[in-house]
């Protein structure tokens, strides 16, 4: 079988020392950390659509580079030696899982029906080298944002003939992945929101979403999916306002329309800065409601305002994400993907390696020292010992709804004013560095 990254052996760990480019430093597959493996608690993902379908366009240019897996003639022969240069990488790479679209594994053709036959080709050899190199699909989902079809939206289209195709699109997508053993399906709604307010009914777009969320539900227990059904927040681009604008939005709107059983979030961080929040705000905002489900690693940049998908590298933030995970007890049947792409300066095969790892090693460093700072327990116990007057006299009546305004006031014209406390913001951050050594 033809072979596409024939220079790049198996990667491997090496540990911090090693001066070796293409070797984890940090990332010990098979290490137990806090009770399980790195490879448990992290269920690394290769996203389908950056890595073997990124061809370093950006806003000012087209395509930079040709990979060799689309260098034929024939459109399915090119799907089907991406799926296989796909494979090869993820297992080169040792990550368990995968991520795609419909559209990134099998071109669209003239017709729906068409289309499908080609989906079930390549969703037939994805299933073969999925036995053979035990590379596991990690969610399925299906890319209704790139058909000019769907340029007014897909659920939320004001044509509910373009409703309908969306509709379709998401039924075969997620036959595909139960067909693959997905662990979850995702919704990202690309072009879910509004250009202008003079021609949109927003009540009624949301409406549509509703139901449009409402059918996938029964026809997932109609197929039997078992997989997690995921909803990834993003504030806008393309759309200058997409619904689902972060994880606060998201959940509101699925409790307001009877969905919140039936879903959790996939939290992205690029999208969590666009829309002004931190990754561990939205990730917090998720795993305080018991709803993160599953993560997209990346990172933006500072002086660029769009999704700009970088692999993610900052060590901090990482920290912050993984304290998060280990507090809820894991991401369960979730993973790590990483929605991200190399630079279009960065034209070699071999670059897509050198992201990864660095993604990887960032995450499992993250690990040890999240791991460390829940071990030691400093951090959780300043913060549970800040709220600890909500758990004795007064502030567990409070908590417990025993208590009214009057008797507020009576406590307060009784005990007068309260002693100002420290927040210790610097003497945490300075805590926090302590475990960087
Ligand atoms: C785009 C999204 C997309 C989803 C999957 O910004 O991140 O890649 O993850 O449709
Ligand atoms: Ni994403
Ligand atoms: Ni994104």
């Amino acid at each position: 079988m033809k072979e596409f990254f024939s220079g790049i052996k198996a990667v491997r760990y090496e540990g911090p020392e090693c001066t070796e480019a293409l070797a984890f430093k940090h990332y010990d597959a098979d290490k137990t950390v806090a009770g399980k493996t790195m490879k448990e608690h992290l269920r690394f993902s290769v996203a389908y659509w950056h890595t073997f379908k990124g061809d370093g366009a950006d806003p000012f240019g087209g395509p930079a580079y040709l990979r060799p897996w689309e260098a034929a003639a024939d459109p399915m022969q090119r799907a089907e030696d991406t799926m296989r240069a796909a494979m090869e990488f993820v297992s080169k790479l040792g990550a368990p899982f995968y991520c795609f679209h419909d559209r990134d594994i099998a071109p669209e053709a003239d017709t729906l029906m068409e289309t499908n036959r080609r989906l079930d080709r390549i969703v037939k050899l994805a299933g073969q080298l999925q036995q053979d190199t035990g590379v596991k699909l990690l969610w399925g989902t299906s890319n209704c944002f790139s058909h000019p079809r769907f340029t007014h939206g897909a659920a939320t289209n004001p044509d509910a003939h373009v409703f309908a195709y969306a509709a379709g699109q998401v039924k075969k997508a997620m036959e595909c992945t139960l067909e693959l053993g997905g662990s979850n399906y995702v919704f990202w709604g690309g072009r879910e929101g509004y250009s202008s307010l003079l021609n949109t009914d927003l009540a009624h777009e949301q409406e549509q979403l509703a139901r449009f969320l409402h059918m996938a539900v029964e026809y997932r227990r109609e197929i039997g999916f078992s997989g997690q059904l995921l909803i990834e927040p993003k504030p806008k681009e393309p759309t200058k306002h997409q619904y689902d604008y972060d994880a606060a939005t998201v959940l509101s709107f699925l409790e307001r329309h009877g969905l919140v059983d039936e879903f959790k979030l996939n939290i992205e961080a690029n999208h969590a800065t666009l829309a002004g929040h931190t990754f561990e705000h939205d990730l917090t905002v998720a795993a305080a409601a018991g709803k993160l489900g599953s993560i997209d690693a990346n990172r933006g940049d500072y002086l660029l305002g769009w999704d700009t998908d970088q692999f993610p590298t900052d060590l901090y933030s990482t920290i912050h994400a993984v304290l998060v995970i280990l507090r809820q007890g894991g991401l369960g049947q979730g993973g790590i993907n990483f929605d991200a792409k190399v630079r279009r300066g960065s034209c070699d095969l071999e670059d897509l390696f050198h992201a990864h790892i660095g993604g990887m090693d960032t995450f499992a460093r993250g690990l040890k020292i999240a791991h460390r700072i829940l071990q030691d327990g400093v951090l959780d116990g300043f913060v549970r010992d800040r709220y600890g007057s909500y758990r004795q006299g007064l502030g567990q009546q409070i908590m417990t709804g025993r208590v009214g305004l009057a008797d507020m006031e009576a406590y307060v014209l009784e005990h007068g004013e309260p002693e100002p406390r420290s927040g210790r913001e610097e003497m945490l951050e300075n805590l926090l560095n302590q475990y960087l050594t």
